[in-house]
C-alpha cells in the first residue's frame, strides 16, 4: 500500500484581508432590505413606491423587494452618497435607518405624502456631512413621521425638514 504523505491536507491560515474583495451589497431578508457599503466612496440609490415595493442600487449591486418595512443603509467609510426617493404616498409603515460612517457623506431623502408611520434614524458618523430631508408634501391625518439625526465629530449642515400636517383640502 502506497502512501502519499505529500498529498496530506495541511490546514493553513489564510488572512481574510487578502481574500475579501470590498463591494457594496444589496440584500433582502423578509421585510428588511440591507444596503451595506465598503470603505470606499459608495453611491446608494433607493426608490420606494410608497407601498413597500423597493428597488435599490449601490455602486454595481442591485436588489429589490416587496413588503419592505425596514431599510438599513450602512455605508461605512469613504465619501458616500445616499439618495432615497418615495415616488408615491407612503401607505406602508417604514423604518429608514442610515449609518453613514466616516467620510464626508451626503444623504438626500425625498418623501411624497405620508399616510402611515415613518421612522427615520440617521447616524451621520464623522466627517462633514449633509442630510436633506424633504417632507414638503402632506402628512395625512393619522400619519406620523419621527426623525432622528445625529453625528460624531465634524460638521453637519443642511438638515432641512419642512413639514406641514393635517388633513388636506380634499
Ligand atoms: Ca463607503
Amino acid at each position: 500500500m502506497r502512501t502519499h504523505p505529500s498529498n496530506r491536507f495541511i490546514p493553513r491560515l489564510e488572512a481574510l484581508e487578502n481574500r475579501w474583495c470590498p463591494a457594496c451589497t444589496v440584500s433582502v431578508s423578509g421585510s428588511t432590505m440591507w444596503i451595506i457599503g465598503d470603505n470606499g466612496a459608495n453611491t446608494a440609490t433607493v426608490t420606494h413606491d410608497g407601498a413597500g415595493n423597493v428597488a435599490a442600487t449601490c455602486d454595481t449591486a442591485t436588489g429589490s423587494g416587496s413588503g419592505i418595512k425596514r431599510i438599513i443603509v450602512l455605508t461605512r467609510g469613504g465619501n458616500d452618497t445616499v439618495n432615497f426617493t418615495a415616488t408615491g404616498d407612503l401607505t406602508a409603515r417604514l423604518d429608514l435607518i442610515l449609518a453613514l460612517g466616516s467620510g464626508n457623506d451626503t444623504a438626500n431623502i425625498d418623501f411624497a405624502p405620508i399616510s402611515n408611520r415613518l421612522r427615520m434614524f440617521a447616524d451621520l458618523g464623522s466627517g462633514n456631512d449633509l442630510i436633506d430631508v424633504n417632507l414638503d408634501q402632506e402628512i395625512r391625518a393619522g400619519a406620523r413621521a419621527d426623525l432622528g439625526v445625529w453625528a460624531a465629530t465634524g460638521q453637519t449642515s443642511g438638515y432641512s425638514a419642512p413639514t406641514k400636517s393635517g388633513p388636506g383640502p380634499n
